[in-house]
C-alpha cells in the first residue's frame, strides 16, 4: 500500500483537568498538547497526539520543542515522499536525534491513517489480539492521607485492576503503610518519578513489607547502573519508565538487571514501531510490560489501548477512562472502563471518532503544511 499524505495539520489544544494531578516533580492543572492530523489524497485523516508537557519536568521535551521539531523537521520528512508502511517513517525519522514524543505523535497519525486505509482496527494492524484490556489508575500526591484513601476507595469501587500511588521522600513508607492497612488486598504499586538516589536504599527497602507489585522509576532517568545496584537489594521488582527511551535502552536495562518490569509509553520511546520492538524483546526475555500514561486526551488514549492488545502487555496499564481527567474528551465514544476493563473498539484505525467540535473548542492555534509539488 502507498500512503500519499496531502497535508499535515498541527493543532495546539488546551484542556482543563477535572482536578490537579501532582507528582514528585510538579502539579498539572491544565494540559496543553499538540494534535496531529495527517490527511491523504482521498481526504482520509489519521490522528496522533503528542504527550509532551508544557514544561521539561518529565523529560526535556515540551509542547514548544515538539512544535518546532514537527514544523521544521519531521513534517517535511513525512511529506517528502510517499510512505509504504508506518515503520518506514520511524526509519526516516532516525536522522533526527531524540525528540521522541514529537516523532511518536506524527508516526501515530500515520499508523491511524494506514490502518484506516487497510480497513482494519489499529490494534490488528499492530498484531494485537485482546478484545478487552485490563487497566489500573495512577493517583497523584494528595494534600492529606485521608484524601488519598478516599480517592483510592473511589477507584477501587469502580473496579480498577490496580492502584498506583505517586511517592516522594516524605510521602512514601508511612503513606503506603496506611494504604495497605485500608486496602490489604488491592494490587498496589508506587511511582517515584526519579525522586530518590542510591543513598535512599534503606527507605526503598522498607517498602518491601507491603507486597507492592513494583516500584516505578525510583532513581534518575539516566541511571541504569544505579538501578542495577538497587534491584538486588529489594524484593519488590523495579519497573523503569523515564529510563527507557528506546529498544537499546530496554536491552541494556535487562542485560544489567536494572529492572524486572518495563512501563512502555509510546511517546517516550518514539512511536508505536519502537514500542512494539520493546514489547517483543521483553516477551522473548519473559519480562512483563504495561502501558504507561501521560494524562492523554482521547487520541492518545486510543493509541494506548491499541498497543496494549499485544500479548506481553501482561499487567494493567495507566489508561483510565476519559472521565478520570476530562469533563468532555475529544473522541466519540469516550473511553469507558467497566470492572477494570476497556473493550477494544473494532472500527478501522484508532476505533474512535475524533469530535471536531470539541477539538475546535479546545484549539488555540492551527497550522497546515502541504505536500511540496515535487513529492
Ligand atoms: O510517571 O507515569 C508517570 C503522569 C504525568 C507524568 C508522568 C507520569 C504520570 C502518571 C499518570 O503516572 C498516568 C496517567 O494517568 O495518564
Ligand atoms: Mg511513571
Amino acid at each position: 500500500m502507498t500512503i500519499n499524505i496531502e497535508c499535515v495539520i498541527l493543532r495546539h489544544l488546551q484542556m482543563e483537568l477535572k482536578s490537579p494531578f501532582t507528582t514528585s516533580f510538579g502539579t498539572f492543572q491544565t494540559k496543553e498538547f499538540i494534535l496531529v492530523e495527517a490527511v491523504d489524497r482521498d481526504g482520509v485523516s489519521g490522528w496522533g497526539e503528542s504527550v509532551a508537557f508544557s514544561a521539561p519536568w518529565y523529560s526535556e521535551e515540551t509542547v514548544k520543542t515538539n512544535w518546532h521539531m514537527l514544523e521544521d523537521f519531521l513534517v517535511p520528512l513525512a511529506l517528502a515522499e510517499p510512505i509504504h508502511h508506518p515503520n518506514e517513517l520511524s526509519k526516516r525519522f532516525s536522522a533526527i536525534r531524540q525528540n521522541n514524543m514529537a516523532k511518536a505523535a506524527l508516526e501515530g497519525a500515520v499508523w491511524d491513517l494506514y490502518a484506516k486505509r487497510l480497513g482494519v482496527p489499529l490494534y490488528q494492524a499492530l498484531g494485537g489480539a485482546k478484545k478487552d484490556i485490563e487497566v489500573g489508575v495512577s493517583i497523584g500526591i494528595q494534600p492529606t492521607v485521608d484524601d488519598l484513601l478516599q480517592v483510592i476507595e473511589r477507584y477501587v469501587d469502580k473496579g480498577y485492576r490496580r492502584i498506583k500511588v505517586k511517592i516522594k521522600p516524605g510521602w512514601d513508607v508511612d503513606i503506603i503503610r496506611e494504604v495497605r492497612r485500608a486496602f490489604p488486598d488491592v494490587p498496589l504499586m508506587a511511582d517515584a518519578n526519579s525522586a530518590y538516589t542510591l543513598a535512599d536504599r534503606e527507605r526503598l527497602k522498607a517498602l518491601d513489607e507491603f507486597g507492592l507489585m513494583m516500584i516505578e522509576q525510583p532513581l534518575a532517568a539516566d541511571d541504569l547502573v544505579d538501578h542495577a545496584r538497587l534491584q538486588p537489594l529489594l524484593e519488590t521488582p523495579i519497573c523503569l519508565d523515564e529510563s527507557i527511551r528506546s529498544y537499546d535502552d530496554a536491552r541494556k536495562a535487562l542485560d544489567l538487571g536494572s529492572c524486572r518490569i518495563i512501563n512502555i509509553k509510546i511517546g517516550r520511546v518514539g512511536g508505536l514501531c519502537e514500542a512494539k520492538r520493546i514489547h517483543d524483546l521483553c516477551a522473548e526475555r519473559s519480562v512483563p510490560v504495561w502501558c504507561g500514561g501521560m494524562l492523554e486526551a482521547g487520541v492518545g488514549r486510543a493509541h494506548n489501548i491499541a498497543i496494549t492488545t499485544l500479548e506481553n502487555f501482561a499487567l494493567p496499564g495507566d489508561t483510565a477512562a476519559s472521565s478520570r481527567y476530562w469533563e468532555r474528551d475529544i473522541i466519540v465514544p469516550e473511553v469507558e472502563v467497566h470492572r477494570g476493563l476497556i473493550r477494544v473498539p473494532d472500527a478501522p484505525g484508532i476505533g474512535y471518532e475524533v469530535d471536531r467540535r470539541q477539538v475546535e473548542r479546545y484549539t488555540q492555534f492551527v497550522k497546515v503544511f502541504h505536500r511540496p509539488p515535487t513529492a
